[in-house]
């Protein structure tokens, strides 16, 4: 067989992976371990498109590569499958969402397997198994029985927090736990019932049920989380989402907020993704001060960056929903107030941080006292202060803040000037660094940084405040009223939840008889028939979100069947974790910022080796579409091609890409497309129809999806998967362009016919390379090995073909070059590698083949720069590969110009040679 036959070459090589568990990894070998791992897809109905194995193909060269280097490579692939489209489509067909994953999930493996890609299926795992979701109910249940410790920096059983509360009370105690936590005596813990105290443990564990506002989407009947929601409405649909006040299980994961921020310090992503994760904890250093309120033994805290401003503080401003605004208001501003809170409370808070033109607020008739100078200031509400962000109230100082100053404005406040630099509020921030500080009894002629220390000591001399850190990130809501998703491990005595026994896991889904919420608006488990606890109390209704099951996958791959632990210990110590982590950058601050949450806790209990899971992330980019146009006549069934197109008036309409090729439009199949084109005329440059171009989002209705099936049919999985990094850097946004495919198709070929003689026989010879053949395969070596080290893997595709041309010309069919040529080629083109490596004569997979090194002496520049002298004179310089032919030499140098000017005319009597010398030329 002489024909580089793809289909059946490949197909046969997928069938010899499996069979012989090619790719299979074992924990402790002798070998240095590598984790390489791919963000694992929900398996969507759709099926994959040629975007989405991009950073699949790119993780397999770098698995591929890293075996033939001597490494134990893990990598695994996996489902996230438990999910909304699957349970929308249960909805609407009543079929049980376990049969439609199942399905998409089949489909999903021919794909992927149809790509050569060298996963250990083996270790396949998927989120909605009961013998995988009974993990993810297990790490919740030691999330329940924990607190967090910030003496020691470290989750702890919460049965030590209890020991402390019967001793000492919670006085001592440095815990994360909820801002409204009261301080009791170890007397008054002792005497509280069991109901009690199992409340004001809710109030530490890490996760724990609680009166929360959330992004209700009525639409899709559950509650969403915050990175779920973009600009007001869910991601997935696109429909309204409301705040609202419900009974929620929360993730404590504010307690890790300063661990989850300096983590960052140390792991290898890119720096947006660090970025965005910086600013979703969004670390605040400052002060917390309370402010005595007049005529009431109430208090106002609030909480600032700018203590140093509180001389210029006229005013106090309290979100609308704060909990004091009810009580400080007077009678007289009753209305006003209440009319205000209700408008309020229907605007996003989106919307009440990045609107500044609409200033509104009202006055509550209540006035707080200045604790530094006592001087009485008004206390009004206003919504550009957020309820959830610090204490929901802020001292305002309109010299020193845009929002206060606009407000001042508006409602006729008095502005004091604090700094003497200061001129107006555009000075502030410099104002900060060179001022002195003016009307101010405490820090009068002080600067910045000597006014802080001063401000801080009188806050705490005084009981009326101290330093203090705050995050913008907060508690994660852990509740979705859906049935697609995991049990929450937990049923209810007396309204208090208690976890099931360990030994009951994994509580699986119950079966209901239709998808939806109970006519008395409960979760679709309220459907289930006798569905309680040892038959008596009420379990938890809401699932698990989605991001349950992904925040500790990467483990169970590791150590996938195992009924005893999520993990085995040694197992666990050796794999560790993630040395790469490839996927999209919309998981920066949800799933990425979820895992790391949850892997330092797992940290903390000792049940994994190390703090951070991904020790480098890649972003891949988007592959985007390359959507194509026709052009309609108006008011009719005729198309003008698109260089004519604006003779007329015409209307542009998506054109299937499949039925384009180098955008001239196949009309047959155009016609054949739908019904209503049947008849359709056409006005044709040079007699063919050429589409209009346009780059988008690949999607359905556009006609841009491009299918891998079929690609891989007509060209082949080889030829997608080098095409695919061909096109680009893999980080970057590119599009798609089906045409370039055929030039890898015949790089391929070359590579092929290297290894045949023209009657289509193996020939391949054992002689000894040429320098130049030595050269061409070491440059290529090195440049591959660089590229993968490095993650660029569009370069070395054209290494490949440069070097594959090169020995082309030279006719190289050595052994010594084409087969070290295989092994670093088999990265990128597996199949077409394994099936020359077999013809030269090998019985192992090339997968085992060490990769070869390249050397240095083989790179030297082997050309040598000739003085020419005629008749002993120096005339002219010319360079030559120092194994040049003595012909070609002497050819040259008489067709060189500087020589043929010297000659004059003349034939000369002799060309004397000096290997790597000099040329004499006499005359
Ligand atoms: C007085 C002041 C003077 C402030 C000044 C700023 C400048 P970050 O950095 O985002 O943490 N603030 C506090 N709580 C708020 C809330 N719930 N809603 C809206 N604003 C709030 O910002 C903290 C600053 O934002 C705080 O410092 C407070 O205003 C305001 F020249 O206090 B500042």
């Amino acid at each position: 067989m002489s024909e580089y036959n793809f289909n059946q070459i490949e197909k046969k090589w997928q069938r010899y992976w499996e069979e012989n568990q090619t790719f299979r990894a074992e924990a402790g070998s002798e070998k240095p371990k590598y984790y390489s791992l791919d963000m694992f897809p929900y398996p969507s109905g759709a099926g994959l498109h040629v975007g989405h194995p991009l950073g699949y193909i790119a993780s397999d060269i770098v698995s591929r590569y890293k075996r033939s280097k001597g490494f134990n490579v893990l990598h695994p692939m996996g489902f996230d499958a438990f999910g909304l489209p699957a349970e929308q489509y249960a909805i609407q067909t009543g079929q049980h969402p376990a049969i439609t994953t199942e399905q998409n999930i089949t489909r999903y493996l021919e794909q992927l397997k149809n790509l050569g890609f060298s996963f250990d299926w083996e270790r396949e795992v998927r989120t909605s198994d009961p013998g995988y979701y009974k993990w993810t109910q297990w790490i919740f249940m030691q999330l329940f029985q924990s607190y967090y410790n910030y003496s020691a920096e470290a989750a702890e059983p919460i049965d030590q927090l209890v020991r402390v509360f019967e001793q000492t009370g919670n006085q001592t105690v440095n815990a994360a736990c909820d801002e409204d936590t009261p301080a009791f005596t170890s007397d008054e813990w002792n005497a509280m019932t069991e109901q009690q105290k199992a409340e004001m443990l809710l109030k530490y564990r890490l996760t724990y049920v609680a009166e929360a506002v959330v992004n209700w989407c009525p639409a899709l009947g559950t509650v969403l989380a915050n990175d779920e929601v973009k600009d007001g409405v869910s991601e997935r649909g696109g429909y309204p989402v409301e705040r609202k006040r419900m009974r929620q299980w929360m993730m404590r994961i504010t307690a890790y907020a300063e661990r989850l921020l300096q983590g960052l310090d140390t792991i290898d992503w890119p720096e947006p993704v660090k970025e965005m994760q910086r600013n979703w904890i969004g670390k605040s250093i400052g002060a917390e001060m309370e402010f005595a309120l007049e005529n009431s033994d109430q208090k106002i805290k609030v909480f600032t960056t700018r203590v140093d401003t509180i001389y210029g503080a006229t005013f106090l401003v309290l979100a609308p929903e704060h909990e004091l605004v009810e009580q400080i208001t007077t009678t007289e501003h009753a209305f006003e107030v209440e009319t205000y809170v209700a408008v309020a409370k229907n605007r996003s808070e989106r919307e009440r941080m990045t609107d500044v033109k609409t200033i509104s607020g009202a006055f509550t008739g209540a006035y707080a006292i200045n604790p530094f100078n006592g001087e009485k200031i008004p206390v009004y509400i206003a919504d550009y202060v957020l309820a959830g962000y610090g204490t929901g109230a802020v001292m305002a100082v309109p010299s020193g803040d845009q929002r206060d100053w606009n407000f001042a404005t508006h409602f006729n406040l008095p502005i004091i000037q604090i700094l003497d630099a200061q001129q107006d509020i555009a000075h502030q921030a410099d104002a900060t660094k060179e001022g002195r500080y003016v009307n101010s009894a405490l820090i009068n002629g002080l600067t910045y940084q000597e006014a802080l220390p001063v401000l801080i000591k009188f806050l705490e001399d005084n009981g009326v405040g101290k330093a203090k850190i705050n995050y913008r990130m907060r508690d994660a809501v852990f509740s979705r009223q859906r049935y697609w998703g995991e049990p929450v491990p937990v049923y209810f005595k007396d309204g208090i939840p208690h976890l099931i026994q360990e030994s009951e896991l994994p509580l699986e889904l119950p079966k209901i008889d239709a998808y939806l919420p109970t006519e008395t608006g409960e979760p679709p488990l309220g459907r289930a028939v006798d569905w309680k606890y040892h038959n008596e109390h009420p379990y938890e209704l809401s699932t698990m979100p989605g991001w349950a099951g992904s925040s500790w996958y990467w483990y169970r791959y590791m150590d996938p069947k195992n009924d005893q632990a999520f993990v085995d210990h040694d197992v666990v110590n050796y794999w560790r974790s993630v040395d790469l982590y490839i996927g999209g950058s919309e998981h920066a601050t949800g799933h990425l910022l979820y895992s790391r949450f949850w892997n330092k806790f797992l940290f903390d209990m000792a049940l994994v080796p190390e703090d951070e899971p991904f020790k480098k992330l890649i972003n891949q980019g988007m592959i985007q579409g390359r959507s194509n146009f026709v052009y309609r006549l108006k008011d009719s069934n005729t198309f003008v091609s698109f260089g004519l197109k604006d003779q007329y008036e015409t209307t542009a309409l998506h054109v299937d890409v499949n039925i384009v090729e180098h955008d001239l439009l196949d009309l047959k199949a155009f016609k054949n497309w739908r019904a209503e084109y049947a008849d359709a005329e056409f006005i044709l440059e040079d007699g063919k129809y050429i589409c209009g171009v346009e780059i988008e989002k690949m999607s359905k209705s556009k006609y841009n999806v491009v299918n891998p099936d079929d690609l891989v049919e007509r060209l082949g999985a080889d030829t997608l998967r080098m095409y695919e990094m061909f096109l680009g850097p893999l980080e970057q946004f590119k599009p798609w362009n089906t045409n370039g495919m055929d030039g890898v198709n015949k790089f391929l070929r070359k590579f092929w016919k290297l290894f045949f003689d023209k009657d289509g026989q193996l020939a391949v010879s054992d002689d000894a390379p040429s320098p130049a053949e030595l050269k061409s395969l070491h440059k290529t070596i090195r440049k591959v090995e660089e590229d993968i080290e490095r993650f660029a893997f569009n370069t070395s595709v054209s290494t490949f073909m440069i070097c594959v041309n090169e020995l082309g010309q030279l006719k190289c069919n050595k052994r010594a070059i084409l087969e070290p040529l295989t092994i670093i080629l088999a990265p990128y083109a597996p199949h077409i590698a394994e099936e020359l490596w077999e013809k030269l004569g090998h019985t192992e997979s090339v997968s085992f083949a060490s990769f070869p090194a390249w050397n240095p002496d083989y790179l030297v520049e082997n050309t040598f720069e000739y003085p020419v002298s005629i008749n002993g004179k120096m005339r002219a310089k010319i360079s030559f590969a120092t194994d040049a032919p003595r012909e070609d030499m002497e050819k040259a140098v008489l067709a060189d110009e500087q020589v043929l000017k010297f000659l004059e005319g003349k034939a000369p009597k002799k060309i004397i040679i000096v290997q790597n010398k000099i040329i004499n030329v006499v005359v």
